[in-house]
């Protein structure tokens, strides 16, 4: 059995002793087990800085080790904790409590492309933008493209349903799965899904796997749906006096019966912390920016809507629309955008960032009783993100730091869920709950759901070795 490290109460931190490693050794291969701290440290950590080292790190590379180290970890009760490339802001792939950390970044192959069924299998270690590139090259397109897609691994994508921008358009990560092998906590090897369009026998098991955080299974390979390449893809710039305008001008877009392949939006603090990054010097009087990306086969018909974009924005306030006249500028405004987490982050002391989504119709009511949350607790509130899907990425910032800042964050944060809830959102949209929303889960979930999920997380590991402790309190 694992030896917790103390006999006091949870959260139990699992080591293990050198019989165990031994064996585990002998399942993955000892050059694919790391149990040197600065061997460890590279997985120790995620999107959230928050550092938990586990007993030892393995990398094996074929499935058949995974059943058999899941096995091995039911019967010793050691925890396992799945990871991709540990880019996630919700804590899901931190060994919190200790014991296997099971990196998948040896699983990175794409085993087919296959452009008569429009699809392509793959490994779970791939990363996001390097599918996105290989089916490209054959003319198909998969869409779900998260801001982290140059460092995020397919399995990880699938474990949060990653969003990102193109959402509006086309869906989440979930959206483009058609089956998932998957090795549950007893250790059986399963195909989830079917590689059709269309399946409803039973249970939708799949989808279930989809968003649960690797706390159900681990994937091994996936078979994923395409899409045909959009051959164009335009974007325009908006700028803003005020932010209330982007609102309406996005509401007028849709109800006019436009669908962005993205839109995206940053108020007035992000332009502040951007101003020098980004690829253009705006005007002092510009307190919001919308990216508005159109995307098609039709050169002419995108062009056109593209003009309409225009004029409707502008009816709607839009102080200039500025088209994005290369693939470079493109490029550019996009950097700067996928990079404004990071940048965030770069500038200030503390940051909380959240990932609501709120209906569209109540987006301004949002955006105004979260921007007053600055007068109510000492820290900056700031808004960026998803527009169109009304997943606003909204952060609560403090540029010094300090433990009664720390205070203040948490509490404006509180303070942001329940104005969440107030506009009829929920709590996160696409980064899921880890270990960083467990606080909250509750203000969201009622107790009878909250234990029928706990029930399902019971009936497929007993003996909670996978991912424990992320979720559910
Ligand atoms: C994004 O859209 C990511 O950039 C990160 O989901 C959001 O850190 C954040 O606030
Ligand atoms: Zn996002």
């Amino acid at each position: 059995m694992g030896e917790p490290d103390s006999a006091s109460t949870t959260p139990v931190i699992v080591r293990m002793d050198q019989r165990q490693l031994d064996e585990l050794a002998l399942i993955v291969g000892s050059r694919n087990l790391y149990t040197i701290p600065e061997e460890k440290l590279t997985f120790a950590t995620d999107g959230t800085d928050v550092i938990h080292l586990p007993a030892v790190v393995v990398e094996p590379d074929h499935p058949e080790a995974i059943q058999e180290l899941l096995r091995f970890a039911n019967r010793e009760l050691i925890p396992v904790t799945p990871r991709g490339a540990g880019s996630g802001l919700s804590g899901g792939a931190l060994a919190i409590r200790g014991g296997i950390l099971l990196s998948m970044l040896k699983f990175d192959r794409i085993l087919e492309i296959d452009p008569v069924n429009l699809t392509a299998t793959l490994e779970p270690g791939v990363i996001n933008c390097h599918l996105q590139d290989a089916v490209a090259e054959q003319g198909l397109f998969f869409p779900a493209d998260p801001a982290s897609r140059d460092a995020s691994t397919l399995g990880g994508n699938v474990a949060e349903d990653a969003g990102g921008s193109r959402c509006y358009k086309y869906g989440t990560t979930r959206n483009y799965i058609l089956a998932l092998d998957v090795v549950l906590p007893d250790g059986s090897l399963q195909r989830l899904g079917v590689t059709t369009r269309k399946g409803v026998v039973g249970y939708d098991l799949k989808d279930l796997l989809i968003g649960s955080e690797g706390t159900l299974g681990v994937i091994t390979s996936l078979v994923v749906r395409l899409l045909p390449l959009p051959a164009y893809r335009r974007l325009v710039l908006a700028m803003y006096d005020d932010f209330t305008r982007a609102i309406t001008g996005t509401g007028a877009l849709t109800a006019r019966g436009i669908i962005p392949s993205a839109l995206e939006f940053m108020d007035e603090t992000c332009i502040e912390l951007t101003r020098k990054e980004l690829p253009l010097k705006l005007p002092p009087e510009v307190k919001a920016l919308l990216l508005v990306e159109l995307d098609g086969s039709d050169r002419e018909q995108i062009d056109r809507e593209l003009e309409q974009v225009a004029v409707i924005l502008e009816e709607q306030g839009a102080l200039e629309v500025l088209l994005a006249d290369s693939s470079e500028r493109q490029e550019q405004l996009w950097d700067v955008r996928r990079a404004m987490s990071t940048t965030i982050k770069e500038k200030s002391a503390i940051k909380k960032s959240m990932d609501v989504a709120v209906p569209v119709s109540r987006m301004e009511e949002y955006l105004q009783t979260t921007r007053a949350l600055q007068e109510r607790f000492a820290v900056r509130v700031l808004h960026y993100g998803h527009l169109a899907d009304g997943n606003v990425h909204t952060n609560v910032i403090h540029m010094t730091g300090g433990a009664a800042a720390q205070l203040e964050v948490e509490a404006a944060v509180r303070a942001v869920l329940v104005e969440t809830l107030a506009v009829g959102g929920t709590i996160s949209g696409e980064h899921g709950i880890g270990t960083v929303k467990q606080p909250y889960i509750a203000m969201e979930i009622p107790p009878r759901l909250l234990e029928l999920q706990k029930a399902i997380k019971r009936l497929f590991d007993p003996n909670d070795i996978l991912n424990p402790g992320k979720i559910f309190v």
